[in-house]
């Protein structure tokens, strides 16, 4: 069972131990797994059904998390949720231990392991499927990044979900409007996206993704999908902001790739993030943030844009365009 830990207060440490694991191993993916981590959060603190001592219970709603190049936010919630050891984070992407980079299903709690974009949602449909036909308990929850929903498997998967009338099975994409190179709009245009997951016949909520009231909100509906005569799947489109929570990773394309390496992007990103940490949440790593943080100076690379594209596009789209960095003051303004 849940163990009561408020989500705001799990989402922070996700967080944290988001930029610990990066930080540690030279692994990736830091604005992803920032990018959702108010979404695992949720489903951890408020929503799923589970028993960490009986990771296989047969009553449990399984969750995969189709986008596993975040798999630091999953280990994370599942280790503060009780599954295994938080000491046992240290070890991510490291030779011989149990927390590869990409999600693996040999950690208790893991159902299915992702990486290779586009097959979280097909695994998610088949054991919705089975659950339904064997009559058993038990939700299927499945998050999607947005530039994974490129790939062709994904809406075969939401076709499968609707014929069978899947209403067991919520799907959550985590749309921050970014892949890993650029922006979504200049990679493969996917808007009206609601109204496509809703010509695949399936019922679709939109929210603030990094809003914890508007997911609960949007996932107990979820959970009551099924109860009532409606039969379709669920789909959560959760706008979200890429690196939330760290100012110099929000919309930095960057951050997809890159660790926060040793000097001031560790050390800044650790104090950023002290500045709203929850009253009672202890930060396992520097209790007391970092005292003497290193800054960054002019020549560091924090207000250059990344986007790779942004150099040679003459129709920069409107809606996504960074309105100009403020130069030298670490501050950032986007328009989204
Ligand atoms: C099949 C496949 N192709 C390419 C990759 C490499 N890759 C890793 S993350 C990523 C971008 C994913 O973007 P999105 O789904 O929007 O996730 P986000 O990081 O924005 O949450 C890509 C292309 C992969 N993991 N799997
Ligand atoms: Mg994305």
């Amino acid at each position: 069972m849940r163990n009561g830990m408020k989500s705001e207060k799990l989402a922070w440490l996700i967080r944290r131990h988001g930029i610990e694991m990066t930080h540690l191993s030279g692994g990736s993916h830091i604005g992803a797994v920032l990018s959702v981590a108010d979404i695992i959060a949720v489903l951890y603190a408020n929503i799923l059904d589970y028993k960490p001592e009986e990771p296989k219970w047969n009553g449990r709603d399984r969750v995969i998390l189709s986008k596993g190049h975040a798999g630091a936010a999953i280990y994370a919630a599942l280790a503060e949720s009780g599954f295994f050891p938080v000491e046992e984070l240290k070890t991510h992407y490291q030779n011989g231990g149990r927390l590869s980079g990409h999600v693996s299903h040999h950690l208790p709690g893991v159902d299915f392991s992702t990486g290779s974009l586009g097959h979280g949602l097909s695994a998610a449909a088949g054991i919705a499927y089975a659950l339904k036909k064997d009559q058993k308990a038990g939700r299927v929850f499945a998050v999607l990044g947005d530039g994974e929903c490129d790939e062709g498997s994904v809406w075969e998967a939401a076709l499968f979900a609707n014929h069978f009338r899947l209403n067991n099975l919520i799907a959550v994409v985590d749309h921050n409007h970014m892949q890993s190179l650029d922006f979504q709009e200049n990679t493969l245009e996917i808007e009206d996206f609601g109204s496509k997951w809703r010509a695949f016949g399936w019922n679709v909520i939109e929210i603030n993704g990094n809003n914890h009231e508007e997911l609960k909100a949007a996932f107990q509906k979820a959970k009551e999908n099924g109860k009532e005569s409606e039969h379709k799947p669920m789909m959560i489109l959760a706008n979200t902001v890429k690196g939330c929570g760290i100012s110099f990773m929000q919309n930095d394309i960057l951050w997809h790739y890159r660790f926060p390496h040793d000097g001031w992007e560790y050390d800044c990103a650790v104090n950023e993030l002290h500045q709203t940490k929850p009253e009672g949440v202890e930060d396992p790593y520097t209790p007391e943030g970092i005292p003497n943080p290193v800054l960054p100076t002019e020549s560091d690379d924090i207000n250059n844009d990344h986007t790779l594209t942004y150099t040679w596009k003459t129709t920069y789209p409107e809606k996504m365009r960074r309105v100009e960095a403020k130069s030298g003051s670490g501050e950032r303004e986007y328009r989204v």
